[in-house]
């Protein structure tokens, strides 16, 4: 009896001295990891409280629960002294990162990324449009992926054009489309103006830029390239008109007094048709002439734009009465523009995504 009494009592004493050390080393621990050091201290498996666990084999067996459960107390009460403070230590940190010095917002930014910039096909897009916009046409747009119909039938292009061909156009199944109607990567932006005219009445004039895609694939032709297309429609437009609008668009695109010359052509959608050069503004004197280099090939002339009087035909198409209405169109490639604007000499450089290129411009 006697024996169990003085086990008992050493394990009380144990645990008063077990209680006021970890108490003080608690306060003390200073993060998080000294806190876990002195917790591992008390309660793991080589931790002092073992040792008074190792007392128990002192006590007669009918007080062993009772001092059992004295025990666990002690334990919960460690527990609960660990977390309430790790939650202090936890608050105490956030409190100094927030009391800290703010950041500078005034340091220089960090450079390595770099500033992206638009594409250079993109730049000389925006200009080419903002040109149109000045000249008073309003900006339209169509899908890429385009019905035979607005792409060749409703364009006049007669069903056995070479451009109809599998071996020039990217042809497409696209789920769910109405049976029989075919559909493919539109070839060129003119099926935007089967769109426009379609869906509004004249007088209109309307613009819209975007990719197209033909089965091509060399030094200047790309499988996928850019084209702007424009037209206007009302009662009366003339060739006048379209040569106006054509030189005024030169001459802001290459200076002023830049001459144009238009030379016959044939695209199955106008009628008259032509092939639009406007003078070299590469080797342009000051006089207006031209010495000849090789950007135009020694011509003097830099092939700018097809265009023509849109055909009664496609006017009827798109339920415009031709009898009252008569309008111009014309279309040109974006991609040789810009690759005149910036002197690049291969198409492909354009489209192949190559950092060191694209940051020149
Ligand atoms: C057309 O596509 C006509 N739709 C233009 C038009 C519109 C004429 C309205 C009359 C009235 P063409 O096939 O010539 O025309 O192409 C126009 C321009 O696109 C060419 O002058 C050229 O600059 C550019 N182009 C054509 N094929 C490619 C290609 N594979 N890669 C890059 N540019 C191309």
């Amino acid at each position: 009896m006697a024996e169990t009494e003085s086990a008992l009592q050493a394990i009380e004493n144990g645990l008063a001295a077990l209680g006021t050390r970890f108490r003080d080393a608690f306060a003390k621990a200073e993060n998080e990891q000294a806190l876990r050091v002195e917790q591992a201290k008390v309660l793991g498996k080589k931790g002092e409280l073992t040792a008074v666990l190792g007392l128990l084999k002192g006590v007669l067996p009918a007080d062993r629960p009772a001092a059992g459960a004295r025990i666990n107390v002690f334990k919960e009460q460690v527990e609960q002294a660990f977390s309430q403070r790790l939650k202090e230590i936890h608050r105490q940190a956030r409190d100094a990162e927030l009391s800290a010095l703010p950041f500078d917002l005034s340091l220089p930014g960090r450079t390595e990324l770099g500033r992206g910039h638009l594409h250079p096909v993109a730049q000389t897009r925006d200009a080419l449009l903002a040109i149109f916009r000045d000249l008073g046409f309003a900006v339209g747009a169509g899908p890429e992926v385009e019905l035979e119909a607005n792409n060749f039938t409703k364009l006049a292009f007669p069903p056995d054009h070479p451009a109809t061909d599998m071996q020039d156009s990217f042809w497409v199944d696209v789920a769910g489309a109405q049976p029989g109607a075919r559909t493919l990567l539109r070839t060129h932006t003119s099926a935007v103006q089967i769109r426009e005219m379609s869906s509004h009445r004249p007088p209109m004039a309307v613009v819209s830029a975007g990719s197209v895609f033909r089965r091509d694939d060399d030094l200047t032709h790309s499988p996928m390239f850019h084209q702007i297309e424009g037209f206007m429609v009302d009662e009366g437009v003339s060739f006048a008109h379209l040569k106006a609008v054509v030189g005024a668009f030169a001459e802001r695109l290459y200076g002023p007094g830049t001459p144009v010359r238009f030379r016959p052509s044939y695209f199955p959608f106008v009628e008259p048709g032509a092939e639009v050069d406007a003078g070299c503004a590469f080797c342009v004197r000051p006089d207006g002439s031209h010495a000849g280099c090789r950007v135009c090939k020694q011509s003097g002339w830099l092939e700018l734009l097809g265009c023509g009087m849109i055909h009664p035909d496609v006017l009827r198409h798109c339920g415009i009465d031709s009898e009252k209405y008569t309008g111009f169109a014309f279309g040109l490639g974006i991609d040789r523009v810009a690759m005149l604007r910036y002197g690049i000499p291969n198409i492909r450089l354009l489209f192949e995504n190559d950092p060191r290129f694209l940051s020149q411009f």
